[in-house]
């Protein structure tokens, strides 16, 4: 039995908690650490041998601990991560790895250093049963080379504070990681455009925007990024190919015939339409650490899309085209 130290029970770190307990085999919370220490607490209470921490390192320092997830605020993960390092541990890192380039540059670097790789990053779309379909598809090239991709992301709304940046580094992230790994390329460059705001977005937050990638192998990417969309959460991406298209997203939840209507529901939001591939990729993290192997989204996948975001900001903030800036790729990663 694996023990975790879930780190930052916040949304996602207590979903987490209830995922390893509840829900995922092989594995239990054997410390819960959160600067509210009521927070971590109540969680620690609730669970059979786990105890709460306020300092991340203390609880990866509990003798029962033997894997980390970071759950904690952005921010707060180099912190969290060199920690782990130090102590030689797996880690299963919530996106994003580290809010900027140059952090998540110094923790590739640290991770390096160790020699092997120690983190998966916490792109959960990689193991949503649809984006798994598309991807498979496009390995074996059934349609021919993949062209464009279309992305739909809407949420219904967001929470207070949410700014411009966040709608790239919170919410146009996993566009950013899932063209990465659809199409086994790095983005290069990006574009925003902004229609005249939605009347129901929050003062100050340009909400619709459309965001354009290129990538070194010439594809276009587009996605339509609605966070007070007001009706629900819902993801898609089609992929254009040379002799077709495929599409995922559209049909998540039920669909009625009835009444003399036809129609499908949508999930209220990320949480609900992602159940499946947090449970997958938990599971996933779970299995491989147990085997002592280390699979999935990679620091370098980290630091590439911290690069992109930066690029995005840029590129929403002057409304130009933004290049963007990598490092070679280090040969722990090829
Ligand atoms: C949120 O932080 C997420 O990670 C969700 O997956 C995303 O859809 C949402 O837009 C973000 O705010």
């Amino acid at each position: 039995m694996l023990g975790v130290a879930v780190v930052g029970t916040g949304r996602m770190g207590a979903d987490h908690v209830r995922r390893i307990d509840e829900v995922i085999s092989g594995a239990r919370v054997a410390a819960v650490a959160d600067i509210d220490a009521d927070r971590a607490k109540h969680l620690a209470d609730g669970i059979d041998g786990a105890t709460a921490y306020t300092d991340p390192a203390a609880a990866m320092d509990d003798p029962a601990v033997d894997a980390v997830l970071i759950a904690s605020p952005g921010p707060a993960h180099e912190a969290a991560l060199l920690d782990a390092f130090a102590r030689d541990l797996p880690v299963l890192c919530e996106k994003p790895l580290t809010p900027d380039a140059a952090s998540a540059l110094r923790v590739l670097e640290a991770e390096q250093k160790l020699g092997h790789r120690r983190v998966q990053v916490g792109f959960m779309r990689r193991y949503d049963a649809g984006y798994r379909t598309l991807k498979a598809l496009l390995d074996q090239g059934t349609y021919g080379r993949p062209l464009m991709l279309h992305n739909k992301h809407r949420n219904a709304d967001t929470p207070p504070g949410f700014t411009n940046a966040m709608m790239i580094n919170d919410s146009v992230v996993h566009e950013i990681d899932v063209t990465r790994w659809l199409l086994d390329d790095e983005i290069t460059a990006v574009r925003v455009l902004r229609p005249a705001p939605s009347g129901n977005a929050p003062d100050g937050l340009g909400d619709p925007q459309l965001i354009l990638f290129e990538t070194a192998g010439g594809q276009v990417v587009d996605t339509e990024l609605f966070v007070n969309c007001g009706f629900g959460y819902q993801v898609s991406c089609e992929a254009v190919c040379e002799s077709g298209s495929a599409r995922i997203g559209d049909d998540h939840g039920v669909f009625v015939n009835s009444a003399g209507r036809w129609g499908g529901s949508i999930t209220p939001g990320f949480v609900e339409r992602f159940e499946d591939a947090y449970d997958r990729q938990v599971q996933r993290w779970v299995d491989a650490t147990r085997r002592g192997e280390v699979e999935g989204p990679s620091c370098w996948d980290g630091y590439a899309a911290a690069a992109v975001c930066e690029a995005g900001v840029l590129a929403q903030a002057t409304g130009e085209r933004v290049a963007v800036e990598l490092i070679e790729r280090p040969a722990l990663y090829c």
